[in-house]
C-alpha cells in the first residue's frame, strides 16, 4: 500500500537565530552549523559527527538502524552517567579555596602546613545534609557536613567534621542502625530527608548516648541561614605530633566571619518549596559576586593530664570540650573563592577520608574515629568504582608522590621503567623515609580483647543538660517545639512517651513543655541513668548561636516589594546603603520585568511575587505606591510576604503608602517595623537589621 503519511523532503537552508547559525536539515529540524574556531562534534573515539539530530533508519519512517555507531554510543553514555550517590551525605554542594596559616604551630606539630606564617594551602571544602537523597532539599532539619580536604605539600589532609561537634553513636558498630533508622522506612520508602517519623525516634529513644546530639539536632544548627553562618567542627579528638613525637591533644573548630545565624522552622519549610537550592545559591552567589566566606579554624589543645582530669572521656565522640574551660585558639583562616567547573568532576567525585592525615597529626583512640579510618576508603570504592580514585584531579594529592600502586580500572598515573616493587637492584623506584614519613603516635596498650563500653563513657545526659541550660530562652522554646513537631509525625505512643522520659533526665521543664503540647496525658517516670546527670557544669554562651550571631547586615539580603509608581530614589537609596553595608538586595515586583516608577524611571525586578517570597530574605522592605498597595492587597502572594516576614520575626521597613497592605496582612507595628520615606530613615533601619530578628515579637506570633 502506498505510505500516504511520506512527506516530501524539505530543501535544506540556513537560517540565524539569536546569533546562532542554524541549518534546516531535511525533517525541518535545526542544525547548529561549526564556524571557523569552532570544534567539530566528534564521537569518544574522535570520529566527527554529521548528524547529532536523526537516528539512522530505513527510509525516513522506517525503523532505526543498529550500525547507528553514533547513536549507540551516545546512549550508552547516557544511561551510564550516574554513580551511586553517597550512602549519606549524599546531597552536598562544594567549593575550592586555601587555608592560610597565622603562626608556626612546630612547637605542637611538625605537620608541614603548620610550620610557616602566611602558608596558603589549596583547599576543597564539601558542605552536605546527612539523611537526604541528593534530590532533595537543601532546608531539612538536619547535620550538615562539613568536609575539607586541604591539599598539604605533604600529602592531602581531609577534616571531615559537622556542623555540630558531638555524634549519635559512640562506637562506629551503631553507625548502620542510625542511619538506616533516619533514611526513608524501608517498606515504604518515604519520608525523604526528614528525620520525623517513628523509625528514627525508636532508635533514639532506645539509644541513651544519642541525647546530647539530640538537643543540638532540634536546636536552629540543623536549619542553618546558609553554609557561611555556620560553624565546622572535627569532632574527635586528635593528636599533634612535634619533631620529637611528643603528643598534644586536639580539638578541631571552624569559626565564620560572618558569624553564626539560623531560620526558623516554618520559615525553613517554606524555603523547601520556594528554593529547594537555597544554600547552594547563597554559596554560589556569594563567591561569583567575589564576596568570598570565610572561616577561622581554631585548635583546642590539651595533654593527658587534662585529659585525666576532665569531667569526661576525651575519646567519647558523643561530649565536647566547653570553649570556656579550653579556649580555642586562631590557626589559620579558611577562604573560598572559587566554584567548581564541573560539579560531577569535582563536588560529586571528591572522596574525603578520616584516614588521610599528613606527618604530624595522628588519631585518638575514639571508637568512632577508628571505625570512620575503616568506612571511608570502603565507600569510595563503592562509589567510584576503581580503587584509582586518587588519580582523579579532586582526589589527587598536589604534592609529588610515588608508589608502585598499578594497574586496575581506568588507571590514569600508569608507572615507566622496570621496577614495580621494593627492594630492587635497578636503583629505581620511591623509597620510605623513616624521618620524613608519618609515625604513629607510641601509644601503650593493653588489656584483654572485649566488646565493651568504657564506664567512662556512660554519663548521656549531663552535656544534653548543659547544652540546654546553655541556650536563650527564645532557642530553649524552638528546641521545645522542634521535639514537639518531630514526635507528632511519630504514630506510636509508647515512642513519644520514651523521649518525654528522657526528657526528664535534661530539663524538666523541656519535658513537661513537650508532653503539654503532644498532649501526653500521663507524665512517665524518668528514663533510667546509667550516671546520674550533673546540675553543677556550668553554661557556655559558646553553645548558643543567638549570642554569637553576625555583628552586622554583611553578606545578608534584603527583600524589597515594590510596585508602579514607587519612590526610585528611596530604592536607590536603600540599594547603595546596602552595597556600602556588604550587603545584598532583591528587587521583588508584580512582574520580573520591573516596575515604572513615580519619576517615570525603570527599576528592574529580581523576582516576580510568587517566585520571590519574603523566606528567601533575611528582612524586607515594602515601597509601594497606593495604586500599588490598592492592587496588591489583593494579591496573596503579596499579603504572604508581609505577613510571613513578620511572622518570621523580621524586621520591616515600609513606607506610609504600604499600609493597607501592611492591615490586609495584619501585621501589628512594634520596634521592628519601621517606616522609611527618605535616604536618612535608612542607617537605623540596616543597623536594626544587623540583629538576627526581632525575637521580642515571637510570643505574638507562635503559641
Ligand atoms: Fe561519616 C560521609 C562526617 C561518622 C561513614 N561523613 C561523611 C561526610 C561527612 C561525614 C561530612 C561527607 C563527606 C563528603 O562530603 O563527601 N561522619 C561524619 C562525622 C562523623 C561521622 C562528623 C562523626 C563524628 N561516618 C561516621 C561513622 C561512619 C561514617 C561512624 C562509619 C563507621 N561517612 C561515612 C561513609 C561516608 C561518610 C559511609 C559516606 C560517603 C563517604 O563516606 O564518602 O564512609
Amino acid at each position: 500500500m502506498a505510505d500516504t503519511k511520506k512527506r516530501s523532503a524539505r530543501r535544506s537552508d540556513t537560517t540565524t537565530v539569536h546569533d546562532l547559525t542554524l541549518q534546516r536539515g531535511n525533517g525541518g529540524e535545526l542544525h547548529q552549523v561549526a564556524e571557523e574556531g569552532q570544534p567539530v562534534l566528534t564521537t569518544a573515539h574522535g570520529v566527527p559527527v554529521a548528524d547529532d539530530q536523526n537516528t539512522l533508519k530505513y527510509g525516513e519512517r522506517g525503523p532505526a538502524l543498529i550500525e547507528d555507531f553514533h547513536f549507540r554510543e551516545k546512549m550508552f553514555h547516557f544511561d551510564h552517567e550516574r554513580i551511586p550517590e553517597r550512602v549519606v551525605h549524599a546531597r552536598g554542594y562544594g567549593a575550592h579555596g586555601y587555608f592560610e596559616t597565622y603562626d608556626s604551630l612546630a612547637e605542637f606539630t611538625r605537620a608541614d602546613i603548620f610550620q610557616r606564617a602566611g602558608e596558603k594551602t589549596p583547599a576543597f571544602v564539601r558542605f552536605s545534609t546527612v539523611a537526604g537523597s541528593k534530590g532533595s532539599f537543601d532546608l531539612a532539619r538536619d547535620v550538615r557536613g562539613f568536609a575539607v580536604k586541604l591539599y598539604t605539600k605533604e600529602g592531602n589532609w581531609d577534616l571531615v567534621g559537622n556542623n555540630i561537634p558531638v555524634f549519635f553513636i559512640q562506637d562506629p558498630i551503631k553507625f548502620p542502625d542510625v542511619v538506616h533508622s533516619v533514611k526513608p522506612e524501608p517498606d515504604r520508602g518515604f519520608p525523604q530527608a526528614q528525620s520525623a517519623h517513628d523509625n528514627f525516634w525508636d532508635f533514639i529513644s532506645l539509644t541513651p548516648e544519642s541525647m546530647h546530639m539530640i538537643m543540638w539536632i532540634m536546636s536552629d544548627r540543623t536549619i542553618p541561614r546558609s553554609f557561611r553562618f555556620m560553624e565546622g567542627f572535627g569532632v574527635h579528638t586528635f593528636r599533634l605530633l612535634n619533631e620529637n613525637d611528643e603528643s598534644t591533644f586536639v580539638k578541631f573548630i571552624w569559626k565564620p566571619k560572618l558569624g553564626l545565624q539560623s531560620v526558623v522552622w516554618n520559615e525553613a519549610v517554606k524555603i523547601n518549596g520556594a528554593d529547594p537550592d537555597f544554600h547552594r545559591r547563597d554559596l554560589w552567589d556569594a563567591i561569583q559576586a567575589g564576596d568570598f566566606p570565610e572561616w577561622e579554624l581554631c585548635v583546642q589543645l590539651f595533654d593527658q593530664d587534662f585529659a585525666d582530669s576532665f569531667d569526661f572521656d576525651v575519646l567519647d565522640p558523643t561530649k565536647l570540650i566547653p570553649e570556656e574551660v579550653i579556649k580555642p585558639i586562631p590557626v589559620g583562616r579558611l577562604v573560598l573563592d572559587r566554584m567548581p567547573d564541573n560539579f560531577f568532576a569535582e563536588t560529586e567525585q571528591v572522596a574525603f577520608m578520616t584516614q588521610n592525615v599528613p606527618p604530624g597529626i595522628d588519631f585518638s583512640n575514639d571508637p568512632l574515629l577508628q571505625g570512620r579510618n575503616f568506612s571511608y576508603l570502603d565507600t569510595q570504592l563503592k562509589r567510584l568504582g576503581s580503587t584509582n580514585f586518587t588519580h582523579l584531579p579532586i582526589n589527587a594529592p598536589k604534592c609529588p608522590m610515588h608508589n608502585f600502586q598499578q594497574d586496575g580500572h581506568m588507571a590514569m598515573r600508569n608507572p615507566v621503567g622496570r621496577a614495580n616493587y621494593q627492594p630492587n637492584s635497578w636503583g629505581e623506584g620511591p623509597r620510605e623515609d623513616p624521618k620524613r614519613g608519618h609515625r604513629s603516635y607510641r601509644d601503650e596498650v593493653e588489656g584483654p580483647k572485649v566488646r565493651l563500653r568504657a564506664e567512662s563513657f556512660a554519663d548521656h545526659y549531663s552535656q544534653a543538660r548543659q547544652f540546654y541550660s546553655s541556650q536563650t530562652a527564645v532557642e530553649q522554646k524552638h528546641i521545645a517545639m522542634a521535639l514537639t513537631f518531630e514526635l507528632s509525625k511519630v504514630e506510636t505512643l509508647a515512642i513519644r512517651e520514651r523521649m518525654v522520659a528522657h526528657l526528664l533526665n535534661i530539663d524538666e521543664a523541656l519535658a513537661t513543655m513537650v508532653a503539654e503540647n503532644l498532649g501526653i496525658r500521663e507524665m512517665p517516670e524518668a528514663a533510667d541513668a546509667a550516671v546520674s546527670p550533673r546540675d553543677d557544669l556550668e553554661p557556655s554562651a559558646a553553645l548558643s548561636i543567638i549570642q554569637n550571631g553576625p555583628e552586622s547586615f554583611e553578606g545578608r539580603k534584603l527583600g524589597v516589594l515594590v510596585s508602579d509608581g514607587c519612590d526610585a530614589d528611596l530604592v536607590e537609596a536603600l540599594r547603595s546603603a546596602l552595597a556600602e553595608e556588604g550587603a545584598n538586595i532583591e528587587i521583588v515586583a508584580p512582574k520580573v520585568g520591573g516596575v515604572e516608577a513615580s519619576d517615570g524611571s525603570f527599576i528592574e525586578g529580581d523576582q516576580m511575587i510568587d517566585g520571590g517570597p519574603s523566606v528567601l530574605y533575611d528582612a524586607v522592605a515594602i515601597i509601594v505606591s497606593p495604586e500599588g498597595a490598592e492592587k496588591l492587597v489583593k494579591e496573596a502572594t503579596a499579603r504572604d510576604f508581609v505577613a510571613d516576614a513578620f511572622a518570621h520575626c523580621k524586621f520591616i521597613a515600609f513606607v506610609e503608602d504600604a499600609r493597607p497592605l501592611l492591615d490586609k496582612a495584619a501585621i501589628e507595628i512594634d520596634e521592628g517595623v519601621v517606616q522609611i520615606e527618605s535616604a536618612e530613615d535608612i542607617s537605623g533601619f540596616i543597623e536594626m537589621c544587623g540583629k538576627l530578628r526581632l525575637w521580642a515579637r515571637e510570643p505574638k506570633v507562635k503559641l
